[in-house]
């Protein structure tokens, strides 16, 4: 009787987080725009919100992730988001997350009163969107966190303290030397009180799996078989036993 053959492979491989995260980002579709809270509609999903100065890159980011070139509107001149635009994300049609695409604050040209005015909604919207899971903070680590991003910080503190996820993402990362971006990464650690900053660069691709799949987290925080059916589940490999027995 021969003894059954060992193979080196292992039993179970693990799922590609990167291709689960970056597939999932890849269903963004439009959804809706915004420019009042009033005009958001109710929604009961994980909804993730990209805030930042003007031209920090948000709308580049939600570009990025997603892999589409035109989703959201990104510009050179500052100030071109102008509402809060939603985009649905979610396999098989089904919505499972959205996320919020912010007009960005700080833009000088912006008329005293309309800043005021979009301020007030912003405060608003974080303050007591229900469905809000996340926060990601995009800042041009050339400027650091200024005031501005310093009293967003205020607002979301309560939340964020009762369990709202937060991410700081310096942008354009790019433009910075390996020993700038060592510098400012730990400069923004310690004014986001130990929170989680990240380097990242749309142009270069830098953090784009690693955000993804720390978004994908947020929105699935039960894990990967209660957020896949099992049949859209990525081959999770059989044992050895149940391989050798088409039976089992
Ligand atoms: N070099 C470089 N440029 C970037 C990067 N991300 C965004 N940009 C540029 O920065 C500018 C602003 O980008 P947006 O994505 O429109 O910025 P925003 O934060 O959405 O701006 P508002 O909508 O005005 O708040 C554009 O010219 C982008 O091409 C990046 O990673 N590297
Ligand atoms: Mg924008």
């Amino acid at each position: 009787m021969t003894a059954p053959a060992i193979t080196s492979s292992p039993a179970v491989l693990p799922p590609d987080m990167d291709k689960i995260a970056m597939g999932w980002l890849h269903t963004a579709k439009f959804l809706t725009t915004a420019p009042e809270l009033h005009h958001l509609p109710a929604l009961d999903v994980p909804e993730i919100a990209f805030v930042g100065r003007s031209n920090a890159g948000k709308s580049t980011c939600i570009n990025t992730l997603t892999q589409q070139h035109r989703l959201a509107f990104a510009s050179k001149t500052p100030g071109r988001t102008q509402s809060i635009n939603l985009f649905s994300l979610g396999k098989q049609g089904i919505t499972d997350a959205v996320l919020a695409d912010l007009p960005g604050y700080g833009y000088a040209a912006v008329p005293k009163a309309a800043k005021y005015r979009w301020q007030q909604v912003m405060a608003n919207y974080l303050q007591t969107r229900r469905n809000l899971t996340g926060i990601v903070l995009l800042c041009d680590p050339r400027l650091g966190l200024t005031e501005l991003d310093e009293i967003l910080l205020d607002v979301v503190r309560p939340r964020v303290v009762e369990g709202l996820k937060f991410l700081v993402l310096l942008t354009k990362s790019d433009k910075l030397n390996k020993t700038e971006a060592a510098k400012v990464l730990s400069i923004v650690r310690l004014q986001a009180g130990g929170g989680d900053v990240k380097l990242f660069s749309a142009l270069k691709r830098k953090g784009v799996d690693e955000v993804a799949k720390h978004l994908w987290h947020w929105a699935h925080p039960e894990g990967l078989e209660a957020a896949m059916p099992p049949t859209a589940q990525p081959a999770l490999a059989t044992s050895q036993s149940e391989a050798a027995d088409p039976q089992a």
